[in-house]
């Protein structure tokens, strides 16, 4: 049987490639000097895109693959997957949820330390011969403090979880309470935001959580409070994040995802009061390998006639 034609989106790890390699014609959007030429020369031969949670498949894209069958994203969120025109023109769409869950939580908890206790700041310190000279200054705990979690999904829960070992006292908005879990919900994410030392978001991004985060939740939040952002940079007016942080009317910030990324706004760069982390939550070995396995696993199954394993549309 002649080998189905994919397009990727973005390169995989090497394992993932090599094993997409030998059951696909896989063509690379993203080695494509010239982008127009490669979809008008192979454009009709494409039966699915492969790509990546950030950079999605937009209807523009799809619109140039008449016999495009399925989408199949190496992440969770589809908010950069143009999910109308899949569902309207009858393409699958496929994710790959729970294999990545535990991995975003732990950096979830390894941002509020590492922002609560200055670990980037005290590795500074130690380098620099600081150590014995002056005082490491002194930071905040995390054990025992309000944790709001905005989003209690299946990574919500997860952080939760990690955040109750630490003793924490948990609340968090949603769209709506979660039957499943025991914390208490606050539909008024200003309201959560008062109440929390740190705020957590894990939301799915997209046009329904567009900006949630603004300058009302984060004066909420207060000068000693901490912002964490493991959801998507969409999720967060970032002009007013940055202005917080600059005038400390939060007191700091862990994030993992942001606006325009890989290209962030260079304000960040000059805050000592944020640690930045480039979306990489589930930038583990083994996470990724299980993450590459289930979008090929949902790839063959798709053109074996099988049931998908992760499907979202
Ligand atoms: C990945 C993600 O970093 O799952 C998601 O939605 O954004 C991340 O896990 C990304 O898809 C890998 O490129």
């Amino acid at each position: 049987m002649p080998k189905v034609d994919i397009l990727m989106t973005g390169a995989y790890p090497e394992w993932d490639m090599a094993d997409l390699e030998a059951n696909y014609n896989v063509h690379r959007l993203f080695e494509a000097d010239d982008i127009q030429q490669l979809l008008s020369k192979v454009g009709s031969k494409i039966r699915a895109i492969a790509t990546r949670g950030e950079l999605g498949a937009s209807c523009e894209l799809m619109g140039q693959l008449p016999n495009l069958e399925i989408v199949s994203c190496y992440g969770v969120g589809t908010d950069a997957i143009d999910l109308a025109h899949a569902r309207g023109r009858g393409v699958r769409v496929t994710n790959t949820p729970d294999v990545l869950t535990e991995d975003v939580a732990d950096i979830a908890l390894g941002l509020l330390l590492a922002t609560a206790r200055h670990i980037p700041q005290a590795d500074a310190f130690v380098r620099a011969g600081q150590w014995g000279k002056v005082a490491m200054p002194l930071v905040t705990r995390v054990t025992g403090k309000k944790i709001g979690i905005a989003g209690m999904g299946r990574i919500g829960q997860a952080i939760a979880r990690r955040a109750e070992a630490f003793g924490c006292e948990i609340a968090y908005f949603s769209r709506g309470p979660q039957l499943q879990v025991i914390y208490r919900f606050e539909p008024d994410l200003v309201a959560l935001a008062h109440w929390s030392d740190a705020l957590i978001v894990i939301v799915p991004g997209g046009a329904a959580t567009k900006g949630i985060i603004g300058e009302e939740v984060l004066a909420a939040l207060g000068p000693k409070g901490i912002f964490i952002n493991v959801s998507r940079g969409s999720t967060v007016d970032e002009e007013a994040l940055i202005s917080s942080l600059q005038s400390r009317t939060i007191q700091s910030a862990g994030l993992d995802v942001f606006l325009n990324e890989p290209v962030i706004d260079q304000r960040f760069l000059a805050l000592d009061n944020v640690v930045l982390h480039p979306h990489h939550g589930s930038g583990t070995i083994e996470t990724r390998k299980a993450m590459g396995q289930l979008v090929r696993d949902n790839l063959a199954a798709h053109f074996a006639g099988m049931p998908l394993p992760t499907p979202v549309v």
